[in-house]
């Protein structure tokens, strides 16, 4: 078994991470048009977690132009500054006022140059990911390549769980549970906040013993509940996502030494100097990676590549993203270090309608196929998009070319 890990991991590595094909580019790129959207997507039904509760989703699309080809990316932040300080308002004026006019500035041949290049304004990380991740698609569409094997990714299927806010009632919970094991989900996920916790769980543990279960609280705990989070050891879990404070590894760190169940970090991860703080002291044994809340693709890869060296177990997040950041997430999770099932629902888990052709959609056995077509491999429905669209701003290079 170990070996049979030992000799995944060297063939990866020696494809990978060596020159780096993944983050360098072949031309460099120069981009001379921006386009940034806000479409709004009503939600099938409310999704509530400890920081609250949403009917529509404000989706943010960037899409990036050069050479003729455009590629598209998705910020992943929310109207509201609950999950994290970042809305769709700072970022929609930090890429029309900074990052977009810094990116058009000069031609750029590698990942690192775009990280560079975005550095000297600080934070913003969802902001900065959804300009990166359009030029991933456009870099990849331009070679020909699948955003999945760009990234050096090694599955053609994903394993998929899926996510279940907060309910009005239990029996709503259970419902819904019921629903999406039979559609398949290889995992379910609880939004959990104290009064919402130890009792819901045995509820659904009463009615499926076995399955993979976790709990995400969004930071609705602190250090003073650590004898009621012990409780949640009974459930036989397989972690609890960030219970405590979104920027605290301490203490996360000693809830650790004192819970058999995994802590896994979401909000706390923000780039890879955290993930290595966390392995390092404990606050953690299961990293959630989203490219959004890491400032993109070359973040993601790091942390990923520290995990998978460590043996740590990373899965993909989710940000109730619209097909465009859903196709991204996609092939990220395809990398071989994300051995545990994403919150990467089908399109239909939320939206009645999705902006990408065909939509994303779960296997019976709780999977989501990797599409081999170039860049993102889903055709980008521009007319539902437009039909949708609340704002428009197109950025212009000021030197291009007419
Ligand atoms: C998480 N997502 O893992 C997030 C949190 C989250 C699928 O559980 C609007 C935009 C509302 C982003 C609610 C899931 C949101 C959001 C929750 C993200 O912590
Ligand atoms: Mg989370």
């Amino acid at each position: 078994m170990s070996h049979a890990i030992v000799a995944c991991h060297m063939q990866y590595a020696s494809t990978t991470s060596d020159e780096n094909t993944r983050i360098i580019f072949k031309e460099k790129i120069h981009v001379d048009k921006v386009e940034i959207r806000l479409v709004r997507l009503p939600l099938k039904e409310p999704f509530e977690t400890s920081f609250g509760k949403i009917d529509s989703r404000l989706i943010f699309l960037v899409s990036v132009e050069a050479d003729g080809l455009r590629g598209w990316g998705e910020v992943v932040a929310a109207e509201e500054p609950r999950y994290s300080y970042e809305t769709v308002g700072t970022a929609f004026h930090v890429i029309r006022d900074f990052l977009g006019p810094a990116l058009m500035s000069q031609p750029l041949a590698s990942l690192s140059e775009l990280a560079r290049c975005f550095a000297p304004f600080r934070g913003h990380n969802m902001a900065k990911a959804g300009l990166e991740l359009a030029c991933m698609d456009l870099l990849a569409r331009m070679t020909n390549q699948s955003l999945s094997a760009r990234l050096g990714g090694t599955r053609s299927r994903i394993a998929v769980g899926v996510s279940l806010g907060i309910q009005p009632r239990p029996a709503q919970l259970l419902e819904r549970a019921d629903r999406y094991l039979s559609l398949g989900y290889q995992r379910i996920k609880l939004k959990i906040k104290p009064g919402w916790d130890v009792d819901i769980l045995e509820e659904v543990r009463q009615f499926h013993p076995d399955i993979l279960l976790s709990v995400d609280a969004n930071s609705a705990y602190t250090l003073d509940d650590k004898e009621h989070l012990k409780r949640l050891d009974d459930f036989n879990l397989l972690m609890i996502e960030q219970p405590l404070e979104h920027d605290d590894l301490l203490d996360h760190a000693q809830l650790a030494r004192e819970l058999a169940t995994p802590i896994c970090l979401d909000e706390s991860i923000t780039g890879l100097r955290q993930a290595n703080k966390a392995l390092e002291i404990g606050s953690c044994r299961m990293i959630n990676i989203k490219v959004g809340r890491v400032g993109g693709y070359l973040q993601a890869l790091a942390i990923h590549d520290l995990c998978y060296s460590k043996g740590v177990p990373v899965w993909c997040g989710g940000m109730l993203e619209s097909g465009i950041g859903r196709a991204h997430n996609i092939a990220l999770a395809s990398l071989p270090g994300f051995t545990l099932p994403g919150d990467i629902s089908a399109s239909s888990r939320y939206f009645a309608r999705d902006v990408i052709v065909p939509e994303v959609d779960v296997a019976p056995d709780g999977t989501v196929n990797v599409p081999c077509g170039s860049g993102l491999g889903f055709d980008v429905d521009l007319d539902y998009i437009k039909h949708c669209s609340e704002t428009v701003e197109v950025l212009n290079r000021k030197n291009a070319k007419p």
